[in-house]
């Protein structure tokens, strides 16, 4: 049976344009889908975006536009941010769409009969900027008077009729969820947190509004509009098409990764799983948070006018050197920082030098010396067999790496085999064997071209165009591209098309 996995970003706030944090997570989603998809599974891999609540209502109103034509602006804008990106989504999904308005009502009717929901009247925080409710004990007051949340985010008293999500009576289900699914969330740090906050007791939640009306109407009582994070939070159901069970993607269900950042992980591992019990529906597999961006040391955002789009970062330095720095800067989960120095310094160094230079150097004496064709796999030596040796192990090592969201290390792991090759290629100096060894040389350059090969198929999914280009130099074609048929030898004699380089270094504009 094909095995199946279904992956999903978080669905963004249309009440702003997107930038670097958002391309972020979306890459790194993309790389597990597409690695998942190279690996011969059955990928569902959603992303869309989050458009109700008084965030978005504020920000239209503010700009003078109905919400609506608002939040399609915006969507649209984040759906060709996607797309620049290359983010393979299979769907992206909108709040405002219908099939998510049943599902969030649906679903919303599963935990009322489950007696979970009651009314009451909430008096207590708001933070409209986290559209988050925070208790008296977390907030602070600073020097000049406003009182803002842990995230530093300003609050507001707000008392207003509400219905209420029995959160308190799940405490206990959820540490025995952690304890026993250790899997259940990631990185580790994340799992102490969590676990810690959920200890110290959990209050009933706040699950309507009633002084907006940007929302969807709770069952039944049309004067209230679910809080957003009800809302958002089913969009991973609703794309599926539930609440028909028989849907055909439910068979995705229960999710295997809800990649999120660090900031709402809360939401996901605390709310999400409670809401879903109360419900009656299985529980997703994981919920890994990404670590924060800073941007040349200070935190993103507006009032600084620091936001990167991250399609001003794609036109300067190419697509795949961005994604490659997004993922390679820092171990994956932990904070890193956006500077230029630094996004330069991998461009050059382990793009167009590791790499791109080796590729170049490989398929170049090939084409000079081998007629442009791919050289029969002869005779092997230690060193040769080695190479390969390291080469064939990629594909197990990385799905290790990538089932536990170690994408930075994954890359680590091609780099060794990268810098192997660069030390074979100065010992092997195939082009010296020109004038001594023709045979020999042909043997190193297919070992080289092997080993490029296994190298340029396990990178696809971190930088799928450039890798694309580089296996169609090694005479790859699109139907060998996936991990299992690096099991099969390519025939010898292939015509290759001429080497062209496929990562040009970086030079700065005032250095031409
Ligand atoms: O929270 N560094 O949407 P949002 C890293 N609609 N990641 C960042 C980042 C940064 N500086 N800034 C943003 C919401 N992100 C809700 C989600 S899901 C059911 C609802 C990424 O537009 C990161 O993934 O505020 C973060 O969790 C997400 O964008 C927040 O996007």
């Amino acid at each position: 049976m094909t095995r199946r996995f279904y992956v999903t970003t978080p669905i963004y706030y249309v009440n702003g344009a997107p930038h670097i944090g958002h391309a972020y997570t979306s890459v790194a989603a993309d790389i597990v889908a597409r690695f998942h998809r190279l690996s011969g599974a059955e990928v569902f891999f959603l992303t869309g975006t989050d458009e109700h609540g008084q965030k978005v209502e504020q920000a239209a109103a503010a700009a003078g536009l109905d919400r609506q034509a608002f939040a399609d602006g915006f969507a649209a804008d984040f759906r060709a941010m996607a797309d620049a990106m290359r983010i393979s989504y299979d769907d992206f999904i909108r709040t405002t769409e219908d099939r998510h308005k049943r599902c969030a009502q649906a679903v919303w009717d599963k935990v009322a009969e489950s007696g979970a929901i009651y009314l009451d009247a909430y008096e207590g925080w708001y933070a409209l900027r986290d559209e988050s409710f925070y208790g008296e004990d977390e907030i602070t007051t600073r020097p000049d008077g406003t009182r803002v949340a842990p995230t530093g985010a300003p609050v507001e008293w707000v008392r207003e009729p509400s219905y209420f999500f029995r959160l308190s009576a799940f405490q206990d289900r959820l540490l025995a969820l952690y304890e026993q699914h250790p899997d259940f969330m990631g990185p580790n740090g994340r799992y102490r947190e969590i676990t810690s906050f959920v200890k110290q007791g959990l209050r009933d939640l706040s699950i309507s509004r009633t002084s907006f009306s940007w929302g969807i109407p709770v069952p039944g009582d049309p004067d209230h509009v679910m809080y957003v994070w009800f809302d958002a939070l089913t969009n991973y159901l609703s794309a599926l098409g539930y609440p028909d069970r028989d849907a055909p993607l439910m068979r995705f269900w229960p999710a295997n990764l809800h990649l999120v950042g660090k900031d709402i992980a809360r939401f996901h591992t605390v709310y999400w799983p409670a809401f879903l019990m109360a419900a009656g529906i299985e529980l997703p597999k994981t919920v890994f948070s990404n670590g924060w961006w800073t941007i040349e040391g200070e935190k993103m955002s507006k009032s600084l006018g620091n936001v990167v789009d991250p399609r001003t970062l794609v036109d300067e330095f190419g697509l795949d050197a961005v994604r490659f720095f997004l993922i390679r800067e820092v171990p994956f989960g932990g904070d890193s920082d956006l500077n230029r120095r630094a996004l330069i310094t991998r461009t050059n160094v382990e793009l167009a030098n590791d790499l791109g230079n080796l590729a170049q150097r490989t398929l170049s004496l090939v084409a000079r010396n081998c007629g442009g064709t791919l050289p029969e796999r002869g005779v092997l030596t230690e060193d040769d067999t080695h190479l390969l040796a390291q080469v064939s192990l990629l594909p197990d090592l990385m799905t290790g790496q990538i089932g536990r969201m170690a994408l930075t290390e994954a890359l680590e792991e091609v780099w060794k085999v990268i810098r192997a090759c660069n030390a074979y290629i100065d010992r092997q100096a195939p082009w010296a064997l020109r004038k001594t060894d023709t045979v020999r040389m042909e043997v190193v350059l297919r070992v080289l071209a092997d080993a490029l090969r296994g190298i340029a198929t396990m990178l696809q999914p971190f930088m799928p165009d450039s890798m694309d280009a580089m296996l169609t130099q090694l005479g790859v074609q699109p139907d060998e591209r996936a991990f299992e048929a690096l099991g099969t030898p390519l025939p010898g004699g292939r015509s290759l098309p001429a080497p062209q380089g496929v990562f040009p270094r970086y030079v700065a504009p005032e250095a031409e």
